[in-house]
């Protein structure tokens, strides 16, 4: 595929941009060039709300079984490419095809899933107040739909989104991020062979000042879908609250995971490297925050130590590899700046630090997994979300303490908390103020068939994936069947 053009998917044909215009895409393993991407315009995605616009109606009239029937068939047609789409994703995101194949398996998972709603969709049914008077709520879908998804999780949170919204009858426009389109162009070809309707899905590619911008305008966009910073979820939600248009926000996190002094320290160290350095710490998810007991600090420093010298950095095309490059040239000099503030901030650093640039890792945008400690909660780097590999450790007296540092940022979206004791694990789950919580595990690895999502800054109260990924792309409509024959007034006729 080196360095082919790939095209925006409208009404179901591949089309040029119309200003011609392409930008390069890097592998960040090599910083080779590897495809080309669309940088399309308003105009695009007019032309993408029209489409879809127009498949929607019949889409909507289709029986939801039969809707399901498509997302079957994208499921079995991921799965049997599941091996070319993970080496694909490696190339363009960067990670470890380990991670990839799991991030492809998310997307399996989610097809299943949301195949499975088709024969569900629920409503209820609920007595009337009057007599001869049938009451229920249905699900109906929302029209058209606009998802905005980040480079971090290329495939699996573009399935989160659309898989819902397609399975309820909604037709969608989507930006993939132009960092990672490669996975975008990959799902488009299969939502086609699968039988998706031509403009049931509509893909533009784009940066978000032209393509996102534009969708948020489009009247005909009942609902935003984003999943990315802070700072951009902010300007999509003051804007499209403007417009009385549904938004959906799914955005930074500052994770923490808490080691009590009962903990098993084997299982937390695994779990700290898994979810800190895992993806080379850019998922949402990942743990930045250590929040130790004091009796077991330097235990856990010691041994975090020593682990973190054995991880294998470098191309995730290798088996062997355990943590990938970051992002691009802009994120790696996000975490570098980042060292640097720890570091006047009086964090002492304990591993990493420092950009890799000799051998092969000059080729790629390496990071070192880097370990801070006697990190205080207000520090810069226990407060902002960093997206690299680093993690501050934060010693505390006691599981008050350790929570009450876990609730002090501005996110919510996940927390992890290492005890032997039940007490403690109840206690924990109730007062972690985030939308997920782990128990004797890391802060990342979220199934796809429960709420995704978090409170305070990492959102607007909505959740992706799950049963609640329907709430987002349908609307509640109550339907009253008064089968008596008479006028019948509610509040008033009651006997
Ligand atoms: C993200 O980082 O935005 O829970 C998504 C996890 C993955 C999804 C992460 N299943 O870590």
């Amino acid at each position: 595929m080196r360095n082919e053009k790939l095209l925006n998917y409208i009404g179901g044909k591949w089309m040029e941009p119309s200003n011609n215009r392409f930008t390069e895409v890097t592998n960040p393993a090599t910083l080779e060039t590897i495809v080309q991407v669309p940088l399309s315009l308003k105009q695009e995605v007019k032309e993408a709300v029209q489409a879809a616009k127009k498949a929607q109606k019949s889409w909507a009239l289709v029986p939801a079984p039969q809707r399901a029937e498509v997302l079957f068939r994208v499921g079995v047609l991921m799965k049997e490419n599941k091996e070319r789409l993970s080496q694909l994703l490696t190339m363009e995101n960067g990670k470890v095809i380990e991670e990839a194949r799991g991030e492809v398996q998310e997307g399996i998972d989610m097809a299943f899933y949301m195949a499975g709603e088709g024969r569900r969709l629920f409503g209820q049914t609920t007595p009337s107040e009057l007599k001869d008077k049938f009451a229920m709520s249905v699900r109906a879908p929302v029209g058209v739909v606009g998802i905005i998804t980040p480079w971090n999780f290329p495939i699996a949170i573009a399935t989160w989104k659309s898989f819902p919204a397609i399975v309820a009858g909604n037709a969608v426009v989507w930006k993939p991020a132009t960092e990672t389109p490669i996975m975008a162009y990959e799902l488009a070809k299969i939502f086609e062979e699968a039988g998706l309707p031509k403009g049931v899905v509509n893909v533009v590619f784009g940066s978000g000042a032209d393509v996102g911008e534009a969708m948020i305008e489009q009247e005909d966009i009942r609902v935003i879908s984003f999943t990315g910073s802070n700072e951009v979820g902010r300007n999509i939600a003051g804007k499209c609250g403007q417009r009385l248009k549904k938004v959906s926000l799914e955005m930074g996190g500052k994770n923490a995971v808490i080691v009590m002094e009962d903990a098993d320290l084997s299982l937390a160290v695994e779990g700290i490297l898994w979810s800190a350095y895992g993806t080379s710490g850019q998922r949402c998810t990942a743990c930045s925050r250590v929040i130790v007991h004091e009796d077991v600090k330097e235990e856990l420093e010691k041994r975090l130590q020593h682990e973190i010298t054995k991880l294998t950095i470098g191309n995730g095309l290798d088996e062997t590899v355990k943590v990938g490059p970051i992002i691009n040239q802009k994120g790696l000099e996000k975490v570098r700046n980042y060292i640097e503030v720890g570091k006047e901030e009086g964090a002492v650093l304990l591993a990493g630090g420092h950009v890799l640039e000799s051998g092969e890792h000059r080729k790629g945008n390496y990071f070192a997994p880097t370990l801070f400690t006697d990190v205080t909660a207000d520090m810069r780097i226990a407060q902002e979300e960093i997206f690299g590999p680093v993690v501050s450790l934060i010693p505390v007296k006691s599981m008050e303490e350790a929570i009450e540092i876990n609730n002090s940022v501005e996110f919510g979206l996940s927390s992890s908390i290492f005890t032997r004791d039940v007490n403690k694990v109840f206690a924990a789950q109730r007062d972690l103020d985030t939308g997920i919580v782990y128990i004797n595990a890391g802060t990342t690895g979220a199934e796809i068939h429960l709420p995704f999502g978090g409170t305070k800054g990492t959102g607007n109260g909505h959740r992706d994936s799950g049963v609640a990924a329907l709430d987002v792309f349908t609307e509640w409509k109550a339907v009253y069947v008064d089968f008596s024959g008479k006028l019948q007034r509610a509040q008033i006729d009651v006997e």
